[in-house]
């Protein structure tokens, strides 16, 4: 089945940005005396000097690398300055270096569409700008090209014949008879290093970028010079570049795909994959990575730069090598509520900052058992819907890890003597926070939330038949997730102890990747996982926020009001359209779902409120499993609401409201929605 070579991706020009010696560019900034010398950041444990996790290119000339601990790197340079990371909850601290990434990210986004790939990468589309720069003042015509851009590597420029290299780019740059793409990427030049300056100017920081005409050869490409340094790759110059690159070098092939190339079909360059057609690869790895794999052979790759500046989930996580593996419950109920809170801190930031809300909260963890045939079982990953509030995510996150230990021990296998273990113990463990959507600021846009909400309820996160069971993915320690399903080759090493490490999947090939993917989504449909997620969910953190004043509810609430208006009159009856009162009827706030039909229909006074609401919708199932206790909602916030909604949850209401006992001070705002219990 061939596919259509995307002919108009061609002509993009799109840019890789990746930091130099990230975590140590950012150490020298807190200490400027660094600057210059051989410096080295060191991973939180200090056991042999702690283990190198970013290289200055000052320490790299003594051949100090990555991969080795503090001690040996003071013995190979002993004038080489450590900086330990920072660190917090007994765990690395990775706030400072998002943030410094986030720097960054916002300077780049200025020229065009921006993808933030990873803590200190960057995709950029500059597609657009470079057009405009070719229909409004075309390099070929520029008296002056700035000296960063002549610094350019050009591949397939020919600089051995001694002449000049940057009389060669500016001639590359100026030439008149380039076609259109290669005068595109002309711009992409002059844009690129502009872009770099920019960063150097108010950050302080340097990066390098590759610079080509899709996100492949761009990522390729940013590589190949370091530091602080940009290459570019032409249309003319592709078939030589992949002719001879290795083929785990690209990224994706660098796991089991790339050894299984190697090996089974003898493909040692990605230019050797040129010699098999595409129906063959096809047959051998499936139809998807098949075609994948016959395309990037040619340098084809149609991905988009999406436009995305924030992470795709959260994460936070913690490695227990060797003798520090955790082999009690409280032990790792203890580091879970250290993991947790760290979640909970960055999701409250994510939704100060962003308005953006996570609704699935999933706990990996790698196990060993030492007294079984069966050792090399995965310990299952599990998610649940998340809830808000750090109490709620410790106690969510626990009973996820204890569902994945009764499976993973098995029923009559391990069981556990008091608090101890017999024979297991838990090797790294993380939680993470995905599927987070923005939500739209404000009163208005909350009740919009609400009407938009499915009839999606919460399943009880205390039986483990409920809970979502997901391939195992691998642990970011304080890691943010860019990308949904990351295909992308971790370039990093794993080292021995508690690491940030970049890509989510890292040790899946294409095929495994892609079914992991279908498989999250088979779960999401299923229902096990929740598309949907109430607001209500956001108590915890509203309750945190609340001093900050983060919504500013006062000003949105007459937007809210003529908004309302200009819809007064219409409905919110409509199939597909859920109000207020079904969502309330759809919470349980208690995680252990114990707001079963009976109980409902006892906390409303009686009032039949299954037969009459919820077949009105057609919730029959809804309704027998689940209830919303009329106590948790506080009647000031009607105010609030389109006048069709207050009608309808006073009716609910009435006979709750007579009883003085329930009433809530009426200085209470719209943040009481979120307030699943008054209590807390
Ligand atoms: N990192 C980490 N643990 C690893 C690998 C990397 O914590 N095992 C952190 C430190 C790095 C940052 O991620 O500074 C970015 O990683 P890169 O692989 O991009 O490497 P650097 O930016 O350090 O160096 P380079 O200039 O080679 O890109």
């Amino acid at each position: 089945m061939p596919v259509a070579k995307p002919e108009s991706s061609d002509s993009r020009v799109i840019a890789h940005v990746d930091m130099d010696c990230f975590y140590v560019q950012v150490e020298q900034r807190k200490q400027p005396q660094l600057r210059g010398l051989p410096t080295a950041v060191v991973q939180y444990n200090e056991w042999k000097g702690g283990a190198l996790i970013a290289v200055s290119y000052e320490a790299r000339k003594f051949g100090i690398k990555r991969s080795m601990r503090g001690e040996e790197a003071k013995e190979v340079c002993p004038q080489v300055q450590l900086v330990q990371v920072p660190v917090a909850r007994g765990k690395a601290d990775l706030s400072g270096y998002r943030n410094a990434g986030s720097e960054v990210v916002s300077i780049l986004a200025r020229r065009g569409r921006c993808e933030r790939a990873s803590i200190d990468e960057v995709y950029l589309d500059l597609t657009d700008a470079a057009e405009m720069m070719l229909a409004d003042n075309p390099p070929q015509g520029m008296e002056t090209i700035d000296e960063e851009a002549l610094k350019s590597h050009i591949l397939g420029l020919n600089n051995e014949d001694g002449s000049d290299v940057k009389e060669n780019v500016r001639n590359w740059i100026h030439r008149h008879n380039a076609d259109h793409r290669d005068k595109l990427l002309a711009c992409g030049i002059l844009i690129v290093a502009e872009l770099r300056m920019q960063v150097l100017k108010e950050t302080e920081f340097t990066c390098s970028a590759g610079i080509a005409h899709n996100k492949m050869l761009a990522k390729l490409a940013s590589g190949m010079n370091k530091p602080a340094q940009q290459t570019v790759v032409p249309f003319s110059s592709v078939k030589g570049l992949l002719d001879t690159l290795p083929i785990r070098k690209m990224k994706q092939l660098g796991g089991k795909l790339g050894i299984s190339l190697q090996m089974d079909m003898g493909v040692n360059t990605v230019g050797d994959l040129l010699q098999f057609p595409e129906e063959k690869l096809q047959e051998r790895y499936g139809i998807n990575t098949g075609t994948w794999l016959w395309n990037i052979a040619r340098g084809i790759s149609g991905e988009e730069v999406e436009g995305r500046l924030l992470p795709k989930s959260h994460g936070s996580g913690k490695t227990f090598p060797g003798p520090r593996a955790l082999k009690t419950v409280p032990a790792v109920q203890h580091w879970l509520n250290q993991l947790c809170e760290e979640l909970s801190e960055r999701l409250c930031s994510d939704l100060d900052q962003n308005k953006r809300i996570a609704h699935t909260l999933t706990l990996h963890a790698r196990a060993y058992k030492s007294s079984d045939s069966d050792s090399q079982k995965k310990f299952p990953s599990k998610s649940c819907p998340l809830r808000y509030g750090t109490a709620k995510i410790q106690e969510d996150a626990f009973n996820l890890f204890q569902a994945g230990l009764r499976e993973y021990i098995g029923f009559y296998g391990g069981k556990t003597r008091g608090s101890h273990c017999r024979g297991w113990g838990i090797t790294s463990l993380s939680v993470s926070a995905s599927k987070i959507v923005p939500i739209p600021s404000g009163t208005c846009s909350i009740a919009k939330y609400f009407h938009g909400q499915s009839t999606s309820h919460f399943s009880s996160m205390q039986s483990s038949d409920n809970l979502n069971t997901e391939a195992t993915l691998s642990l970011p320690s304080g890691s943010e997730c860019y990308s949904e399903v990351n295909l992308s080759e971790p370039k990093i090493d794993f080292p021995k102890e508690e690491s940030w490490i970049k890509d989510t999947v890292p040790d899946l090939d294409l095929q495994e990747q892609k079914d992991l993917s279908s498989t999250l989504s088979e779960k999401t449909q299923d229902g096990f996982i929740q598309e949907d997620i109430s607001p209500l969910l956001l108590s915890g953190c509203l309750e945190q926020n609340r001093s900050k004043q983060q919504w500013d509810l006062s000003k949105d609430e007459s937007q809210f009001k003529s908004e309302y208006k200009e819809r007064k009159g219409k409905r919110l009856k409509d199939k597909g359209t859920y109000s207020i009162i079904e969502l309330f009827k759809s919470y349980n706030p208690n995680p252990s779902g114990s707001f079963l039909s009976h109980e409902y229909n006892r906390t409303v006074g009686g009032t039949d409120v299954s037969s009459s609401s919820y077949s009105r919708d057609g919730e029959e199932g809804r309704r027998e499993a689940w209830g919303y206790n009329i106590d948790e909602i506080d009647p000031s916030v009607m105010e609030e609401l389109p006048p069709e909604i207050q009608d309808e949850i006073k009716a609910w209401m009435q006979p709750h409201e007579q009883r003085p006992n329930n009433m809530v001070k009426r200085s209470c705002t719209i943040s009481h929605y979120f307030s699943p219990s008054k209590k807390s």
